[in-house]
Protein backbone atom coordinates (compact mmCIF):
# COMPACT_ATOMS: atom_id res chain seq x y z
CA UNK A 1 0.00 0.00 0.00
CA UNK A 2 1.37 3.81 -1.11
CA UNK A 3 0.25 5.93 1.63
CA UNK A 4 1.10 8.97 -0.50
CA UNK A 5 -1.36 7.99 -3.05
CA UNK A 6 -3.88 10.97 -3.74
CA UNK A 7 -7.49 10.25 -2.63
CA UNK A 8 -9.67 9.21 -5.42
CA UNK A 9 -11.91 12.61 -6.88
CA UNK A 10 -15.86 11.65 -6.48
CA UNK A 11 -17.07 12.21 -8.87
CA UNK A 12 -15.16 10.12 -11.59
CA UNK A 13 -13.70 7.29 -9.90
CA UNK A 14 -16.22 4.21 -9.96
CA UNK A 15 -17.56 3.50 -6.45
CA UNK A 16 -15.74 0.80 -4.69
CA UNK A 17 -17.61 -0.35 -2.16
CA UNK A 18 -19.58 -3.54 -2.42
CA UNK A 19 -23.62 -2.89 -2.99
CA UNK A 20 -25.29 -2.74 0.50
CA UNK A 21 -28.48 -5.03 1.40
CA UNK A 22 -30.22 -1.54 0.66
CA UNK A 23 -28.32 -0.92 -2.82
CA UNK A 24 -29.66 -4.49 -3.61
CA UNK A 25 -33.62 -3.72 -2.38
CA UNK A 26 -33.32 -0.71 -4.46
CA UNK A 27 -31.69 -2.18 -7.46
CA UNK A 28 -35.00 -4.95 -7.17
CA UNK A 29 -37.18 -1.99 -6.84
CA UNK A 30 -35.49 -0.23 -9.71
CA UNK A 31 -36.63 -3.38 -11.72
CA UNK A 32 -39.79 -3.49 -10.61
CA UNK A 33 -40.43 0.36 -11.61
CA UNK A 34 -38.75 -0.14 -15.04
CA UNK A 35 -41.17 -2.96 -15.63
CA UNK A 36 -43.69 -0.80 -14.79
CA UNK A 37 -43.22 1.98 -16.90
CA UNK A 38 -42.41 0.11 -19.43
CA UNK A 39 -45.73 -1.54 -19.31
CA UNK A 40 -47.63 1.80 -19.16
CA UNK A 41 -45.86 3.09 -22.21
CA UNK A 42 -46.64 -0.22 -24.37
CA UNK A 43 -50.33 0.40 -22.94
CA UNK A 44 -50.41 4.02 -24.48
CA UNK A 45 -48.59 3.59 -27.58
CA UNK A 46 -50.81 0.47 -27.84
CA UNK A 47 -54.15 2.55 -27.04
CA UNK A 48 -53.20 4.45 -31.16
CA UNK A 49 -52.10 1.39 -32.59
CA UNK A 50 -54.15 -1.40 -31.68
CA UNK A 51 -55.65 -1.88 -27.85
CA UNK A 52 -55.23 -6.00 -28.12
CA UNK A 53 -51.62 -5.61 -29.50
CA UNK A 54 -50.85 -4.37 -25.91
CA UNK A 55 -48.67 -6.90 -24.47
CA UNK A 56 -49.94 -8.39 -21.04
CA UNK A 57 -53.33 -9.19 -23.69
CA UNK A 58 -51.44 -9.82 -26.35
CA UNK A 59 -49.14 -12.58 -23.99
CA UNK A 60 -52.15 -13.45 -22.01
CA UNK A 61 -54.08 -14.51 -25.23
CA UNK A 62 -51.20 -16.77 -26.43
CA UNK A 63 -51.46 -18.43 -23.13
CA UNK A 64 -55.05 -19.15 -23.55
CA UNK A 65 -54.38 -20.26 -26.88
CA UNK A 66 -51.77 -22.70 -25.48
CA UNK A 67 -53.09 -23.71 -22.51
CA UNK A 68 -54.25 -27.47 -22.93
CA UNK A 69 -57.75 -28.31 -22.42
CA UNK A 70 -58.11 -29.68 -19.04
CA UNK A 71 -56.23 -26.84 -17.64
CA UNK A 72 -58.80 -24.29 -19.70
CA UNK A 73 -62.16 -26.27 -17.92
CA UNK A 74 -60.27 -26.16 -14.83
CA UNK A 75 -59.96 -22.31 -14.76
CA UNK A 76 -63.59 -21.95 -15.91
CA UNK A 77 -64.77 -24.00 -13.44
CA UNK A 78 -62.49 -22.44 -10.73
CA UNK A 79 -62.92 -18.69 -11.66
CA UNK A 80 -65.96 -18.78 -13.56
CA UNK A 81 -65.84 -15.59 -15.56
CA UNK A 82 -63.44 -13.95 -14.09
CA UNK A 83 -60.93 -16.69 -15.36
CA UNK A 84 -59.44 -14.00 -17.63
CA UNK A 85 -58.43 -11.62 -15.08
CA UNK A 86 -57.18 -14.10 -13.08
CA UNK A 87 -54.88 -14.93 -16.06
CA UNK A 88 -53.80 -11.24 -16.30
CA UNK A 89 -53.15 -10.83 -12.55
CA UNK A 90 -50.91 -13.93 -12.57
CA UNK A 91 -48.61 -13.14 -15.44
CA UNK A 92 -48.39 -9.21 -14.26
CA UNK A 93 -47.49 -11.32 -10.72
CA UNK A 94 -45.17 -13.57 -12.82
CA UNK A 95 -43.67 -10.34 -14.67
CA UNK A 96 -42.88 -8.40 -11.30
CA UNK A 97 -41.25 -10.96 -9.56
CA UNK A 98 -38.82 -11.05 -13.39
CA UNK A 99 -38.78 -7.68 -12.65
CA UNK A 100 -37.18 -7.80 -9.43
CA UNK A 101 -34.26 -10.74 -10.89
CA UNK A 102 -33.71 -8.47 -13.89
CA UNK A 103 -33.07 -5.52 -10.92
CA UNK A 104 -30.80 -7.60 -8.96
CA UNK A 105 -28.93 -8.14 -12.43
CA UNK A 106 -28.66 -4.47 -13.59
CA UNK A 107 -26.57 -3.90 -10.68
CA UNK A 108 -23.79 -6.61 -11.48
CA UNK A 109 -23.90 -5.76 -15.03
CA UNK A 110 -26.02 -2.92 -16.00
CA UNK A 111 -25.75 -3.49 -19.91
CA UNK A 112 -26.98 -7.12 -19.07
CA UNK A 113 -30.20 -5.75 -17.16
CA UNK A 114 -31.02 -3.23 -19.69
CA UNK A 115 -30.88 -5.90 -22.28
CA UNK A 116 -32.92 -8.14 -19.82
CA UNK A 117 -35.85 -5.39 -20.10
CA UNK A 118 -35.27 -5.44 -24.06
CA UNK A 119 -35.66 -9.30 -24.15
CA UNK A 120 -39.36 -9.13 -23.09
CA UNK A 121 -39.89 -5.73 -24.76
CA UNK A 122 -39.35 -8.75 -28.05
CA UNK A 123 -41.16 -11.79 -26.42
CA UNK A 124 -44.47 -9.12 -25.68
CA UNK A 125 -43.93 -8.17 -29.41
CA UNK A 126 -43.68 -11.54 -31.05
CA UNK A 127 -46.67 -12.63 -29.14
CA UNK A 128 -48.26 -9.39 -29.93
CA UNK A 129 -47.59 -9.88 -33.85
CA UNK A 130 -48.22 -13.68 -34.04
CA UNK A 131 -51.82 -13.49 -32.35
CA UNK A 132 -54.45 -14.27 -35.35
CA UNK A 133 -56.49 -11.65 -35.19
CA UNK A 134 -53.47 -9.15 -35.27
CA UNK A 135 -53.30 -7.93 -39.24
CA UNK A 136 -49.86 -5.90 -39.16
CA UNK A 137 -46.10 -5.71 -38.04
CA UNK A 138 -46.95 -2.68 -36.47
CA UNK A 139 -48.53 -4.80 -33.41
CA UNK A 140 -44.83 -5.00 -32.37
CA UNK A 141 -44.56 -1.18 -31.57
CA UNK A 142 -46.23 -0.99 -28.34
CA UNK A 143 -43.94 -3.64 -26.60
CA UNK A 144 -40.81 -2.72 -28.37
CA UNK A 145 -41.13 0.93 -27.19
CA UNK A 146 -42.43 0.09 -23.66
CA UNK A 147 -39.41 -2.25 -23.31
CA UNK A 148 -36.85 0.65 -24.86
CA UNK A 149 -38.36 3.16 -22.47
CA UNK A 150 -38.31 0.21 -19.36
CA UNK A 151 -34.71 -0.52 -20.60
CA UNK A 152 -33.12 3.30 -20.21
CA UNK A 153 -34.98 3.69 -17.21
CA UNK A 154 -33.52 0.80 -15.47
CA UNK A 155 -29.94 1.61 -17.05
CA UNK A 156 -30.83 5.05 -15.51
CA UNK A 157 -31.70 3.79 -12.20
CA UNK A 158 -29.18 1.98 -11.71
CA UNK A 159 -26.52 4.48 -13.00
CA UNK A 160 -27.54 6.44 -9.67
CA UNK A 161 -26.71 3.20 -7.72
CA UNK A 162 -23.42 2.52 -8.93
CA UNK A 163 -22.55 6.68 -8.60
CA UNK A 164 -21.34 7.67 -5.14
CA UNK A 165 -22.97 10.71 -3.45
CA UNK A 166 -20.21 13.22 -3.70
CA UNK A 167 -17.53 12.76 -1.08
CA UNK A 168 -18.73 9.81 0.27
CA UNK A 169 -19.05 6.06 -0.91
CA UNK A 170 -22.30 5.59 -0.47
CA UNK A 171 -24.89 5.54 -3.76
CA UNK A 172 -27.06 8.17 -4.47
CA UNK A 173 -30.36 6.89 -3.70
CA UNK A 174 -31.91 10.43 -3.61
CA UNK A 175 -31.17 10.58 -6.90
CA UNK A 176 -32.39 7.20 -7.53
CA UNK A 177 -35.51 7.58 -5.49
CA UNK A 178 -36.74 10.67 -7.52
CA UNK A 179 -35.84 9.58 -10.71
CA UNK A 180 -38.19 6.29 -10.11
CA UNK A 181 -41.12 8.58 -8.43
CA UNK A 182 -41.18 11.00 -10.96
CA UNK A 183 -41.34 9.00 -13.85
CA UNK A 184 -43.60 6.07 -11.76
CA UNK A 185 -45.92 9.18 -11.64
CA UNK A 186 -45.43 10.20 -15.39
CA UNK A 187 -46.24 6.47 -16.49
CA UNK A 188 -49.04 6.13 -14.17
CA UNK A 189 -50.63 9.47 -15.46
CA UNK A 190 -50.42 8.97 -19.13
CA UNK A 191 -51.62 5.25 -19.08
CA UNK A 192 -54.98 6.98 -17.33
CA UNK A 193 -55.61 9.41 -19.59
CA UNK A 194 -54.71 6.93 -22.26
CA UNK A 195 -57.10 4.99 -21.07
CA UNK A 196 -59.99 7.84 -20.34
CA UNK A 197 -59.56 8.90 -23.88
CA UNK A 198 -60.23 5.70 -25.82
CA UNK A 199 -59.19 4.76 -28.53
CA UNK A 200 -60.49 6.41 -32.21
CA UNK A 201 -61.43 2.87 -33.18
CA UNK A 202 -63.24 2.12 -30.10
CA UNK A 203 -64.63 5.34 -30.29
CA UNK A 204 -65.97 4.66 -33.45
CA UNK A 205 -67.66 1.46 -32.52
CA UNK A 206 -69.32 3.12 -29.78
CA UNK A 207 -71.02 5.66 -31.44
CA UNK A 208 -72.08 2.97 -34.67
CA UNK A 209 -73.75 1.15 -31.88
CA UNK A 210 -75.48 3.94 -30.37
CA UNK A 211 -76.44 5.33 -33.95
CA UNK A 212 -77.87 1.85 -35.48
CA UNK A 213 -81.62 1.62 -35.38
CA UNK A 214 -82.60 -2.35 -35.47
CA UNK A 215 -85.15 -2.97 -38.44
CA UNK A 216 -88.89 -3.72 -37.33
CA UNK A 217 -88.96 -7.78 -37.54
CA UNK A 218 -90.80 -9.20 -40.89
CA UNK A 219 -91.25 -12.29 -38.78
CA UNK A 220 -91.98 -11.43 -35.39
CA UNK A 221 -91.42 -13.93 -32.46
CA UNK A 222 -94.77 -15.41 -31.63
CA UNK A 223 -95.34 -13.98 -27.96
CA UNK A 224 -94.11 -15.65 -25.26
CA UNK A 225 -97.18 -18.24 -23.85
CA UNK A 226 -98.72 -16.44 -21.06
CA UNK A 227 -97.81 -19.91 -18.92
CA UNK A 228 -94.26 -20.13 -20.71
CA UNK A 229 -93.18 -17.80 -17.01
CA UNK A 230 -93.64 -18.89 -13.57
CA UNK A 231 -93.75 -17.23 -11.15
CA UNK A 232 -91.36 -18.73 -8.48
CA UNK A 233 -89.10 -17.18 -6.15
CA UNK A 234 -85.74 -18.35 -7.15
CA UNK A 235 -86.11 -19.13 -10.78
CA UNK A 236 -84.78 -16.68 -12.89
CA UNK A 237 -86.40 -14.80 -15.59
CA UNK A 238 -87.90 -16.95 -18.93
CA UNK A 239 -85.90 -14.09 -21.08
CA UNK A 240 -82.35 -13.48 -19.87
CA UNK A 241 -81.66 -9.29 -19.85
CA UNK A 242 -78.59 -9.34 -21.76
CA UNK A 243 -76.46 -7.71 -18.47
CA UNK A 244 -77.00 -11.58 -16.99
CA UNK A 245 -76.81 -13.32 -19.96
CA UNK A 246 -73.55 -15.52 -19.40
CA UNK A 247 -70.79 -14.58 -21.74
CA UNK A 248 -68.18 -17.29 -22.71
CA UNK A 249 -64.89 -16.45 -25.40
CA UNK A 250 -61.20 -16.20 -25.47
CA UNK A 251 -60.93 -12.37 -25.79
CA UNK A 252 -58.99 -10.68 -23.49
CA UNK A 253 -59.93 -7.65 -24.95
CA UNK A 254 -63.76 -7.27 -26.06
CA UNK A 255 -63.65 -6.42 -29.91
CA UNK A 256 -64.94 -3.01 -30.82
CA UNK A 257 -65.88 -3.42 -34.33
CA UNK A 258 -67.15 -0.36 -35.73
CA UNK A 259 -70.84 -1.00 -37.67
CA UNK A 260 -70.06 1.61 -40.30
CA UNK A 261 -66.71 -0.70 -41.72
CA UNK A 262 -67.71 -4.01 -40.66
CA UNK A 263 -68.34 -6.74 -43.79
CA UNK A 264 -69.25 -10.33 -43.82
CA UNK A 265 -67.17 -12.27 -47.25
CA UNK A 266 -68.91 -15.62 -47.80
CA UNK A 267 -66.81 -17.72 -49.48
CA UNK A 268 -65.29 -21.28 -50.11
CA UNK A 269 -66.61 -24.86 -52.03
CA UNK A 270 -69.80 -24.54 -53.43
CA UNK A 271 -69.88 -20.80 -53.49
CA UNK A 272 -70.74 -19.95 -57.08
CA UNK A 273 -69.94 -15.99 -56.34
CA UNK A 274 -68.18 -14.59 -53.55
CA UNK A 275 -70.27 -11.90 -52.18
CA UNK A 276 -69.33 -9.17 -49.31
CA UNK A 277 -71.81 -7.56 -47.33
CA UNK A 278 -72.31 -4.68 -45.14
CA UNK A 279 -74.24 -4.20 -42.43
CA UNK A 280 -77.04 -2.24 -44.02
CA UNK A 281 -77.24 -4.80 -46.59
CA UNK A 282 -77.56 -7.66 -44.50
CA UNK A 283 -80.45 -5.54 -42.30
CA UNK A 284 -82.62 -5.14 -45.48
CA UNK A 285 -83.32 -8.93 -46.25
CA UNK A 286 -86.26 -10.28 -44.31
CA UNK A 287 -85.58 -9.81 -40.71
CA UNK A 288 -86.90 -12.26 -38.39
CA UNK A 289 -86.75 -12.27 -34.53
CA UNK A 290 -86.91 -15.69 -32.52
CA UNK A 291 -86.47 -17.04 -29.11
CA UNK A 292 -83.32 -19.62 -28.73
CA UNK A 293 -81.30 -20.54 -25.59
CA UNK A 294 -77.67 -20.82 -26.29
CA UNK A 295 -75.74 -22.97 -23.81
CA UNK A 296 -72.06 -23.85 -23.67
CA UNK A 297 -70.45 -27.15 -24.06
CA UNK A 298 -68.45 -26.27 -20.80
CA UNK A 299 -71.43 -26.16 -18.37
CA UNK A 300 -71.66 -28.66 -16.19
CA UNK A 301 -74.37 -30.25 -14.50
CA UNK A 302 -76.57 -27.72 -12.78
CA UNK A 303 -74.30 -24.99 -14.38
CA UNK A 304 -75.00 -21.68 -14.90
CA UNK A 305 -73.55 -20.79 -19.08
CA UNK A 306 -77.24 -20.92 -20.57
CA UNK A 307 -79.20 -18.10 -21.52
CA UNK A 308 -82.71 -17.70 -23.19
CA UNK A 309 -82.71 -14.49 -25.42
CA UNK A 310 -84.82 -13.14 -28.09
CA UNK A 311 -82.71 -12.84 -31.22
CA UNK A 312 -83.24 -10.50 -34.58
CA UNK A 313 -81.51 -11.01 -37.17
CA UNK A 314 -81.74 -12.61 -41.09
CA UNK A 315 -81.74 -16.07 -41.94
CA UNK A 316 -78.29 -17.63 -42.82
CA UNK A 317 -79.58 -20.43 -45.20
CA UNK A 318 -81.30 -18.50 -47.87
CA UNK A 319 -78.33 -16.51 -47.90
CA UNK A 320 -75.85 -19.38 -48.67
CA UNK A 321 -78.67 -20.87 -51.41
CA UNK A 322 -78.63 -17.78 -53.43
CA UNK A 323 -74.33 -17.67 -53.06
CA UNK A 324 -75.33 -21.31 -54.82
CA UNK A 325 -74.50 -23.50 -51.54
CA UNK A 326 -76.05 -26.27 -51.43
CA UNK A 327 -76.68 -28.94 -48.17
CA UNK A 328 -74.51 -32.22 -48.50
CA UNK A 329 -78.35 -34.23 -48.45
CA UNK A 330 -78.78 -32.46 -51.48
CA UNK A 331 -75.35 -33.11 -53.34
CA UNK A 332 -73.10 -30.00 -51.97
CA UNK A 333 -70.11 -30.40 -51.58
CA UNK A 334 -68.88 -28.42 -48.59
CA UNK A 335 -69.89 -30.05 -45.04
CA UNK A 336 -68.59 -27.82 -42.93
CA UNK A 337 -69.81 -23.86 -42.27
CA UNK A 338 -66.62 -22.24 -40.72
CA UNK A 339 -66.98 -19.03 -39.40
CA UNK A 340 -64.22 -16.51 -38.79
CA UNK A 341 -64.61 -13.80 -36.00
CA UNK A 342 -62.58 -10.59 -35.66
CA UNK A 343 -60.61 -11.55 -33.18
CA UNK A 344 -59.26 -14.98 -34.98
CA UNK A 345 -61.74 -17.40 -33.72
CA UNK A 346 -62.94 -20.15 -35.89
CA UNK A 347 -66.23 -21.93 -35.36
CA UNK A 348 -67.47 -25.02 -37.46
CA UNK A 349 -70.70 -25.58 -37.98
CA UNK A 350 -72.62 -28.56 -39.76
CA UNK A 351 -74.14 -26.93 -43.06
CA UNK A 352 -76.72 -29.80 -42.65
CA UNK A 353 -77.84 -28.10 -39.32
CA UNK A 354 -77.88 -24.65 -40.68
CA UNK A 355 -80.22 -25.59 -43.84
CA UNK A 356 -82.58 -27.81 -42.83
CA UNK A 357 -84.85 -25.36 -41.91
CA UNK A 358 -84.25 -24.35 -38.17
CA UNK A 359 -83.99 -20.61 -37.46
CA UNK A 360 -79.84 -20.93 -38.12
CA UNK A 361 -79.82 -16.81 -37.99
CA UNK A 362 -76.86 -14.15 -38.00
CA UNK A 363 -78.23 -11.99 -35.74
CA UNK A 364 -77.63 -8.50 -34.91
CA UNK A 365 -80.35 -7.60 -31.98
CA UNK A 366 -80.96 -8.97 -28.65
CA UNK A 367 -83.46 -8.87 -26.28
CA UNK A 368 -84.72 -5.25 -27.96
CA UNK A 369 -81.04 -3.54 -28.41
CA UNK A 370 -78.28 -4.33 -30.99
CA UNK A 371 -75.65 -6.72 -29.83
CA UNK A 372 -73.65 -5.66 -26.35
CA UNK A 373 -70.33 -5.68 -27.91
CA UNK A 374 -69.77 -8.62 -25.63
CA UNK A 375 -72.52 -10.73 -27.44
CA UNK A 376 -70.65 -10.21 -30.68
CA UNK A 377 -71.77 -6.67 -31.56
CA UNK A 378 -72.38 -5.99 -34.51
CA UNK A 379 -73.30 -9.77 -36.04
CA UNK A 380 -73.39 -13.30 -34.90
CA UNK A 381 -74.40 -16.54 -35.76
CA UNK A 382 -77.00 -18.64 -33.76
CA UNK A 383 -78.22 -21.82 -34.14
CA UNK A 384 -80.62 -23.58 -32.27
CA UNK A 385 -79.67 -26.83 -30.82
CA UNK A 386 -76.04 -27.08 -31.31
CA UNK A 387 -73.34 -25.68 -28.40
CA UNK A 388 -71.75 -22.28 -28.87
CA UNK A 389 -68.50 -23.17 -29.69
CA UNK A 390 -70.07 -25.14 -32.79
CA UNK A 391 -72.38 -22.58 -34.06
CA UNK A 392 -72.50 -19.06 -32.31
CA UNK A 393 -69.56 -17.00 -33.56
CA UNK A 394 -69.19 -13.63 -32.01
CA UNK A 395 -68.24 -10.69 -33.96
CA UNK A 396 -68.33 -12.60 -37.41
CA UNK A 397 -66.28 -11.78 -39.94
CA UNK A 398 -66.58 -14.18 -43.01
CA UNK A 399 -68.31 -17.60 -43.35
CA UNK A 400 -66.57 -20.47 -45.62
CA UNK A 401 -67.90 -23.53 -46.84
CA UNK A 402 -65.57 -26.46 -46.22
CA UNK A 403 -65.15 -29.68 -44.86
CA UNK A 404 -64.80 -31.75 -41.68
CA UNK A 405 -62.09 -33.64 -43.33
CA UNK A 406 -60.29 -30.53 -44.71
CA UNK A 407 -60.33 -28.29 -41.51
CA UNK A 408 -60.58 -28.20 -38.19
CA UNK A 409 -61.72 -24.98 -35.99
CA UNK A 410 -60.62 -23.74 -33.24
CA UNK A 411 -61.52 -26.18 -30.34
CA UNK A 412 -61.09 -29.45 -32.34
CA UNK A 413 -57.36 -30.10 -31.63
CA UNK A 414 -58.03 -28.44 -28.31
CA UNK A 415 -59.83 -31.87 -27.62
CA UNK A 416 -63.06 -31.21 -28.31
CA UNK A 417 -65.82 -32.70 -30.79
CA UNK A 418 -66.45 -31.19 -33.88
CA UNK A 419 -69.93 -31.73 -34.00
CA UNK A 420 -71.93 -31.28 -30.76
CA UNK A 421 -75.50 -31.32 -31.12
CA UNK A 422 -76.57 -29.91 -27.36
CA UNK A 423 -77.63 -32.61 -25.00
CA UNK A 424 -80.72 -32.44 -22.92
CA UNK A 425 -80.22 -31.25 -19.30
CA UNK A 426 -82.66 -30.07 -16.42
CA UNK A 427 -81.41 -28.27 -13.88
CA UNK A 428 -82.86 -27.31 -10.02
CA UNK A 429 -82.55 -23.57 -9.56
CA UNK A 430 -84.82 -23.32 -6.30
CA UNK A 431 -84.08 -24.27 -2.91
CA UNK A 432 -80.19 -23.76 -3.85
CA UNK A 433 -78.14 -26.65 -2.82
CA UNK A 434 -77.16 -26.64 1.00
CA UNK A 435 -80.22 -24.40 1.76
CA UNK A 436 -82.57 -24.67 4.93
CA UNK A 437 -86.24 -24.19 3.99
CA UNK A 438 -89.16 -24.76 6.53
CA UNK A 439 -91.40 -27.89 6.79
CA UNK A 440 -94.05 -27.76 4.61
CA UNK A 441 -95.02 -27.32 1.14
CA UNK A 442 -91.30 -26.18 -0.75
CA UNK A 443 -91.55 -25.13 -4.12
CA UNK A 444 -88.37 -26.83 -6.38
CA UNK A 445 -88.09 -25.23 -9.06
CA UNK A 446 -85.97 -24.64 -12.40
CA UNK A 447 -85.33 -24.99 -16.29
CA UNK A 448 -84.88 -28.01 -18.43
CA UNK A 449 -83.13 -27.51 -22.30
CA UNK A 450 -82.84 -29.64 -25.07
CA UNK A 451 -83.07 -27.00 -27.92
CA UNK A 452 -84.89 -27.99 -31.25
CA UNK A 453 -86.24 -31.14 -30.04
CA UNK A 454 -87.96 -29.62 -27.10
CA UNK A 455 -88.80 -30.82 -23.69
CA UNK A 456 -91.57 -33.37 -22.82
CA UNK A 457 -91.76 -33.86 -19.21
CA UNK A 458 -89.64 -33.19 -16.36
CA UNK A 459 -89.90 -35.52 -13.23
CA UNK A 460 -88.15 -34.80 -9.77
CA UNK A 461 -87.47 -37.51 -7.39
CA UNK A 462 -87.11 -37.01 -3.42
CA UNK A 463 -84.19 -38.97 -2.03
CA UNK A 464 -84.81 -42.75 -3.50
CA UNK A 465 -88.23 -42.10 -3.31
CA UNK A 466 -90.58 -42.59 -6.95
CA UNK A 467 -90.18 -40.08 -10.21
CA UNK A 468 -92.93 -37.70 -9.43
CA UNK A 469 -93.98 -35.50 -12.78
CA UNK A 470 -93.04 -31.48 -12.49
CA UNK A 471 -95.51 -28.84 -13.70
CA UNK A 472 -94.14 -27.95 -17.14
CA UNK A 473 -94.45 -24.23 -17.69
CA UNK A 474 -96.21 -24.14 -21.25
CA UNK A 475 -93.65 -24.37 -24.07
CA UNK A 476 -92.50 -21.02 -25.97
CA UNK A 477 -90.77 -23.28 -29.10
CA UNK A 478 -88.75 -26.23 -29.17
CA UNK A 479 -85.78 -24.02 -29.17
CA UNK A 480 -86.08 -22.37 -25.90
CA UNK A 481 -85.99 -24.14 -22.18
CA UNK A 482 -88.78 -25.00 -20.36
CA UNK A 483 -89.19 -23.50 -16.62
CA UNK A 484 -90.76 -26.34 -14.55
CA UNK A 485 -91.98 -26.39 -10.83
CA UNK A 486 -93.01 -28.58 -8.32
CA UNK A 487 -94.62 -28.56 -4.74
CA UNK A 488 -92.95 -30.72 -2.13
CA UNK A 489 -94.19 -31.39 1.13
CA UNK A 490 -90.77 -31.28 3.22
CA UNK A 491 -90.56 -33.00 5.80
CA UNK A 492 -88.08 -32.36 8.29
CA UNK A 493 -84.26 -33.75 7.56
CA UNK A 494 -81.98 -33.94 5.34
CA UNK A 495 -83.29 -34.45 1.52
CA UNK A 496 -81.63 -35.10 -1.74
CA UNK A 497 -83.51 -33.73 -4.34
CA UNK A 498 -83.11 -34.69 -8.32
CA UNK A 499 -84.50 -33.77 -11.37
CA UNK A 500 -84.34 -35.24 -14.81
CA UNK A 501 -85.68 -34.41 -18.54
CA UNK A 502 -87.34 -36.61 -21.18
CA UNK A 503 -87.10 -34.41 -24.56
CA UNK A 504 -89.29 -33.26 -27.68
CA UNK A 505 -88.30 -37.00 -28.95
CA UNK A 506 -88.89 -39.17 -26.07
CA UNK A 507 -85.69 -39.86 -24.85
CA UNK A 508 -84.97 -39.26 -20.69
CA UNK A 509 -81.57 -37.41 -19.64
CA UNK A 510 -79.48 -40.72 -18.45
CA UNK A 511 -78.59 -40.76 -14.96
CA UNK A 512 -74.48 -41.17 -15.17
CA UNK A 513 -72.74 -37.94 -14.96
CA UNK A 514 -70.15 -37.39 -17.99
CA UNK A 515 -67.51 -34.97 -18.39
CA UNK A 516 -68.26 -31.69 -20.32
CA UNK A 517 -65.46 -32.82 -22.58
CA UNK A 518 -65.27 -33.35 -25.69
CA UNK A 519 -69.09 -33.05 -26.43
CA UNK A 520 -70.70 -31.66 -23.62
CA UNK A 521 -71.70 -33.22 -19.95
CA UNK A 522 -74.48 -35.41 -18.97
CA UNK A 523 -76.28 -37.20 -15.75
CA UNK A 524 -78.71 -35.76 -12.94
CA UNK A 525 -78.85 -32.83 -11.40
CA UNK A 526 -79.38 -33.02 -7.62
CA UNK A 527 -79.20 -31.17 -4.50
CA UNK A 528 -79.08 -31.52 -0.91
CA UNK A 529 -81.36 -29.73 1.43
CA UNK A 530 -81.83 -29.34 5.37
CA UNK A 531 -85.22 -29.37 6.46
CA UNK A 532 -85.97 -27.14 9.43
CA UNK A 533 -89.04 -28.14 11.60
CA UNK A 534 -92.09 -25.54 10.44
N1 LIG B 1 -65.50 -14.86 -31.62
C1 LIG B 1 -65.88 -15.75 -30.69
N2 LIG B 1 -67.13 -16.27 -30.73
C2 LIG B 1 -67.54 -17.16 -29.80
C3 LIG B 1 -66.65 -17.61 -28.81
C4 LIG B 1 -65.34 -17.06 -28.78
O1 LIG B 1 -64.49 -17.39 -27.94
N3 LIG B 1 -65.00 -16.14 -29.74
N4 LIG B 1 -67.08 -18.51 -27.86
C5 LIG B 1 -68.21 -19.36 -28.23
C6 LIG B 1 -68.74 -20.09 -27.09
S1 LIG B 1 -67.77 -21.34 -26.46
C7 LIG B 1 -69.98 -19.86 -26.59
S2 LIG B 1 -70.66 -20.88 -25.44
C8 LIG B 1 -70.77 -18.70 -27.05
C9 LIG B 1 -71.13 -17.84 -25.86
O2 LIG B 1 -71.85 -16.70 -26.28
P1 LIG B 1 -72.14 -15.55 -25.22
O3 LIG B 1 -70.84 -15.13 -24.65
O4 LIG B 1 -72.85 -14.48 -25.97
O5 LIG B 1 -73.03 -16.19 -24.18
O6 LIG B 1 -70.07 -17.89 -27.96
C10 LIG B 1 -69.33 -18.60 -28.92
N5 LIG B 1 -68.80 -17.65 -29.86
MO1 LIG C 1 -68.96 -22.46 -25.03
Amino acid sequence: MNATRPAPEPHDEPRRERPTRTDRLLAALGGLVSAYVSLAVADLVAHWVRPEASPVPAVGGAVVDSTPAPVKEWAIRAFGENDKTVLQLGILLLLALLALGVGLLALRHRLLGAAAVGAFGVFGAVAAVTRPDSGSVTDAVPSLVGAAAGALLLYALIGRLLTPWPGTARADRRGFLIVAASTGLAATGAAAIGRAVGTPVQENAAASRAALVLPRPDSPAPGVPAGARLDVPGLGPFITPNRDFYRVDTALIVPKVDADRWRLRIHGSGVREERTLTLRQLMARPTVERDITLCCVSNEVGGPLVGNARWLGVPLAPLLREAGVRPPSEGGPADQLVARSVDGMTIGTPVEAVMDGRDALLAFGMNGEPLPFTHGFPVRMIVPGLYGYVSACKWIASIELTTFAAYDAYWVPRGWAAQAPVKTQSRIDTPRDGAHPAAGTVMVAGVAWAQHRGIRRVEVRVDDGPWQDARLAAQDGVDTWRQWVHPWAATPGRHTLTVRATDGTGTTQPERRTDTMPDGAQGWHSIDVTVGRA
